[in-house]
């Protein structure tokens, strides 16, 4: 009877929900879940993680998860020790764009729960994943963790988030909590549009005046702050990635060394149309110089070279721009071209892969085919860059700055995480899907400082989250909405302002 009960309850779980069971409140949701329907009451001062892993950046990930666990203290479980076993195969610690973050996770016996993986990346995914079915009963102050066994690994490679700290600087501390937020999410990438126009929070000792366009004295990131970040990030498994935005969004290298700027009064009521000059050899001393000292900061193989809303007209109007393009027969596209080409050789040098956005292949330029393109323009034609054999990531629908992405009728902010939900990378393509590496969520911070930073982000993105790591069936905005709304909730726990989504999706603090 009970069996039949059972089965009758997946069956119709399993007919109202697009032929997915979700029937465990997890996010992002796992390739592969067999849920058992029961649970084990856990006694938190009974439980423990180990590991046999002898990784120190693991076990900072275990500590993290083990004060992560129990949000509402000790609770009134009873059923004495219980353990969750971690077994990783593999002692490389590489991190890397295709690092194996696969696991398995197995919670089917009543005392001990186990997680595989072949690295300590994949270990700290099911680690989340166990976080989350570790439910609390507010009713019976007891916690219980659902039986199941899974199977997971990401849908893409690149599950990236872009921070804008030119527009806002964020202090050291608030990127960190940033960094909480996303790696919780399963997010692997936190690229970092450090510099921008408006601002140069970076230290540089080889130009120690371009720290003149900080906000203040103070408002910039140190060589030793930003190895913090980096170190902070792959206790994650998050790779960071930053963009130094060049030709375009230049000013600022100007305010402290103006001779690496183009002069067009016209355009100069909009710092975010100065572009550098690239005219001037001295212009590629500089670049040189300067990512020489500041790429071993970022171990990552990739290192983005922005290249978007570059104001051509502004080399035309230069004088000194213009001669130059006329005496070597370039137009401002070609030129822009040169520009790029130049810049592959610097990044060849210190053993780096351009990233770069869509906007110099849609002017037409030829850029380097090892380039990884992102995607931000809507307009642009991601299957014809594609077409053309680069391999790309897409960020066009998954733009926090914009309200109403699709124009159709929302009301607040919160709402249009249904549209970053619908947002499939595969939307509007038709081949060369495994050239789409992932997308990025974006976070430009013209509106946005480390202060609202949270409630602008979340819990918007934990759909995003979804799209990038979930199957693609994984698509329904009406079975997501639970499971967000409490994975939301969970959030908002572990210190992150993620707030509701609807009336009534009560959540309550430990400390309510
Ligand atoms: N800053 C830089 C920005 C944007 C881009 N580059 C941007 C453009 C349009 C929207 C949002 C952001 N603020 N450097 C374009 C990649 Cl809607």
């Amino acid at each position: 009877m009970k069996l039949l009960l059972i089965c009758i309850i997946i069956s119709l779980s399993i007919l109202f929900s697009n032929g997915q069971d979700q029937s465990l409140n997890l996010v992002p949701y796992p390739q592969s879940v067999t849920n058992y329907w029961t649970t084990v009451s856990i006694q938190p001062s009974g439980f423990s993680i180990q590991s046999n892993s002898a990784s120190l950046t693991l076990a900072v990930a275990i500590k993290r998860y083990s004060a992560l666990m129990f949000p509402f203290g000790e609770g009134n479980g009873t059923s004495g020790s219980t353990t969750l076993q971690i077994t990783v195969s593999s002692s490389n610690e590489d991190l890397f764009l295709g690092v194996d973050e696969s696991y398995q996770l197995s919670t089917s016996s009543s005392s001990s729960f186990s997680i595989q993986s072949n690295t300590i990346y994949g270990a700290m995914r099911g680690l989340e994943t166990f976080k989350q079915l570790m439910v609390y009963d507010l009713s019976n102050n007891e916690y219980f963790l659902s039986q199941c066994s899974i199977s997971d690994y990401p849908r893409f490679p690149w599950r990236g988030f872009m921070i804008d700290t030119a527009r806002h600087y964020y202090p050291v501390d608030a990127i960190l909590h940033m960094i909480d937020s996303l790696g919780y999410n399963k997010f692997n990438v936190l690229h970092w549009h450090i510099v921008d126009a408006v601002a140069w929070p970076v230290v540089s000792s080889t130009y120690p005046q371009l720290t003149d366009a900080a906000y203040a004295p103070s408002a910039v990131y140190s060589h030793s702050e930003i190895q913090q970040v980096v170190a902070y990030a792959k206790t994650y498994g998050i790779r960071v990635v930053p963009e130094f935005d060049i030709p375009g969004h230049a000013a600022s290298w100007g305010v402290g060394y103006p001779d690496v700027v183009a002069t067009c009064p016209a355009y100069a009521g909009n710092v975010n149309n100065i572009p550098l000059d690239i005219s001037n050899p001295a212009t590629y001393t500089f670049i040189e110089n300067l990512f020489t000292e500041i790429v071993p900061l970022f171990p990552d193989q990739y290192f983005h070279t922005g290249g978007d809303e570059v104001v051509l007209q502004c080399w035309s109007d230069d004088p000194a721009i213009q001669s130059w393009m006329t005496k070597n027969g370039y137009n401002t596209v070609t030129a822009e071209q040169y520009f790029e080409s130049q810049l592959d050789t610097i990044l060849q040098k210190l053993n780096r892969t351009k990233l770069i956005w869509n906007d110099p292949i849609d002017n037409g330029c030829d850029i380097i085919k090892s380039a990884i393109v992102q995607v931000w323009n809507s307009d642009t034609d991601s299957q014809t860059i594609l077409d053309d054999g680069y391999k790309i990531l897409v960020s066009f629908d998954w733009y926090l700055d914009k309200q109403d992405p699709t124009g159709d009728i929302h009301y607040e902010w919160q709402d249009t995480w249904q549209d970053f939900y619908n947002a499939d990378p595969y939307n509007n393509i038709s081949s060369h899907t495994q050239n789409i590496l992932g997308g990025e969520a974006t976070m430009w911070s013209e509106q946005v400082s480390h202060v609202n930073w949270d409630v602008r982000v979340w819990p918007r993105t934990i759909g995003i989250g979804e799209r990038l790591w979930s199957d693609q069936s994984i698509n329904s905005v009406d079975d997501a909405l639970p499971r967000i709304e409490l994975y939301s909730c969970d959030l908002s726990r572990r210190g992150i302002a993620s707030g509701p989504l609807t009336p009534g999706d009560y959540c309550p603090l430990p400390t309510d």
